[in-house]
């Protein structure tokens, strides 16, 4: 499979019309559970929770991620300024 489209389709926003709400609040409940330490971002290893947890939803490309096991590419795309910790900034970012 080619990763970079894999990237762009985990970039993507949701494709569920008229349920993005619902999906919003389900994304929000599995990136808190994710985030273990409360600091409102995502470390690497709490990046790895996140993507399984999405992907338990039924959230596409962290299934692809998962499935890959490249959580490190993916998390790369989120981590813009390179810190190795997905900021709240940076995960609202990508999700748009
Ligand atoms: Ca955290
Ligand atoms: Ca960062």
């Amino acid at each position: 499979m080619n990763r970079f489209v894999m990237i762009a389709a985990m970039l993507l926003p949701t494709p569920v019309h008229g349920q993005v709400t619902a999906a919003d609040e389900a994304a929000e409940a599995v990136l808190r559970q994710a985030d273990a330490n409360g600091d409102g971002g995502l470390s690497r290893d709490e990046f790895r929770d996140f993507m399984q947890g999405m992907a338990g939803l039924g959230h596409r490309a962290a299934r692809l991620v998962s499935t890959f096991g490249v959580y490190g590419i993916a998390f790369r795309q989120i981590d813009t300024d390179g810190d190795g910790w997905a900021s709240p900034a940076e995960l609202a970012a990508a999700r748009d």
